[in-house]
């Protein structure tokens, strides 16, 4: 009610002010007077004004550039990034150049040609001069960034030359794991239905096969002991008999897994897989391949200018080279708490803006040096004392038993 009385109050004051107004006018019409109307020197006072805030406005963009400017992202720390941040300051310079020229005119036009009752518009209809001038000068500005845009663009997302380092950036909700492809520089096959707590990339290699398929017929036999003992047409067994269900697809999916080639089975071996922190070696090329196991994320890797979505089902790239290591760049930007990072740059869910990996930029020795004292899938996953080869020839038995 009291909502309704207010509303109803502005309107009838809005009607009393547009009512006095009109009252105003006649009586001013009465009197043989203009005086609503701007007088000319009122005129030429606005035009004035005008001009006087555009100095303001362009005063305030030059402040605003220098107060904020030293918040923008350092150099750009990869080879294509200095090629990207010159064709983002290109753009740039052709986008300020255009914004002064046509608020110059803007405001100067509304200096010069204030309202002036001697002064009478010159009227024309159509000018093919016009029309020429301002469909074909932007045609060729737009045609130079695009081509220039392309060219860059081409440059950066061109297959990864020969001997450069592969690893694999693994999002999940909400971390990433980093995986390096190891001495053989493959990285090897994998498959959401590998995923356990041990394997979360899911690798397929013959150490996780054999630990998965005990993993999964123990949990089989656990289920069918408790089915037994679960009461008939009950909620519980129908719950138990649809997990053994899901179960045992999976554990026939994972056997499948044993006709891959050894070889393929192998690569995984001494893939190495690390959370937090990873390193990469400066100056050399570095081939990121993306997965994601569940929503859609992006891998955004702000201080060398690369970003690439990582999607779930499908495998993205994206290669480039650091040029700056992480100490040259804690000197460069005078913090010393300064690390590259690798964030998130899709919303994928409550703790996305937590998710973030820290990348170590490193020459070339720290980096052979760290990568060696790292522990490869195959040593996470079995247990240390047991020798490498009696457990490959174990599990070559296991495979023939299977395959016959
Ligand atoms: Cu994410």
């Amino acid at each position: 009610m009291m909502t309704i009385l207010i509303i109803l109050a502005v309107l009838l004051a809005i009607l009393t002010i547009g009512q006095l107004l009109r009252v105003f006018e006649a009586s001013s019409k009465l009197n043989g007077g203009t005086s609503l109307l701007p007088t000319v020197a009122e005129n030429k006072y606005q035009g004035r004004s005008m001009f006087i805030f555009m100095l303001g406005f362009f005063a305030f963009f030059i402040w605003c550039m220098v107060e904020y400017g030293p918040y923008l992202l350092p150099e750009a720390a990869s080879e294509h990034g200095v090629l990207l941040d010159r064709l983002l300051n290109f753009n740039f310079a052709i986008i300020t150049l255009v914004f002064v020229i046509t608020h110059v005119i803007l405001f100067y036009f509304a200096m010069k040609y204030a309202y002036h009752p001697e002064r009478k518009a010159y009227y024309f209809t159509h000018s093919n001069k016009l029309e020429l001038l301002w469909t074909i000068v932007p045609a060729i500005f737009l045609a130079v960034i695009i081509v220039y845009g392309l060219s860059a663009w081409i440059s950066i997302t061109d297959d990864a030359p020969e001997g450069s380092l592969t690893i694999e950036l693994y999002p999940k909700q909400f971390d990433w794991t980093a995986r390096y492809s190891g001495e053989d520089a493959q990285l090897g096959a994998s498959n959401y239905n590998m995923i356990s707590g041990t394997n979360p990339l899911g690798l397929i290699t013959d150490g996780s096969l054999d630990q998965m398929m005990s993993e999964l017929e123990a949990e089989i036999a656990e289920i069918k002991v408790d089915l037994e003992s679960a009461p008939v047409d009950g909620m519980k067994q129908e719950d138990l008999t649809e997990t053994l269900g899901k179960r045992e697809r999976q554990l026939n999916r994972v056997r499948g897994f044993r006709s891959f080639e050894a070889a393929n089975r192998a690569s995984g071996n001494d893939d190495i897989l690390v959370k937090t922190e990873f390193y990469i070696p400066v100056g050399r090329e570095i081939d990121f391949k993306f997965r994601s196991r569940d929503v859609i994320h992006s891998a955004y890797f702000p201080h060398f200018r690369a970003q690439m979505n990582c999607v779930p089902g499908m495998v993205t790239q994206f290669h480039f080279k650091p040029t700056i290591t992480t100490a040259q760049m804690k000197a460069k930007t005078q913090n010393d708490d300064f690390d590259y990072l690798v964030l998130c740059n899709k919303i994928c869910g409550a703790a996305h803006y937590n998710m973030s990996i820290v990348i170590k930029v490193v020459e070339e020795d720290e980096y052979n040096a760290w990568i060696a004292e790292q522990k490869t899938f195959s040593e996470t996953i079995s247990p240390a004392d047991e020798s490498e080869e009696t457990a490959s020839i174990v599990s070559e038995d296991a495979i023939s038993m299977i395959e016959e």
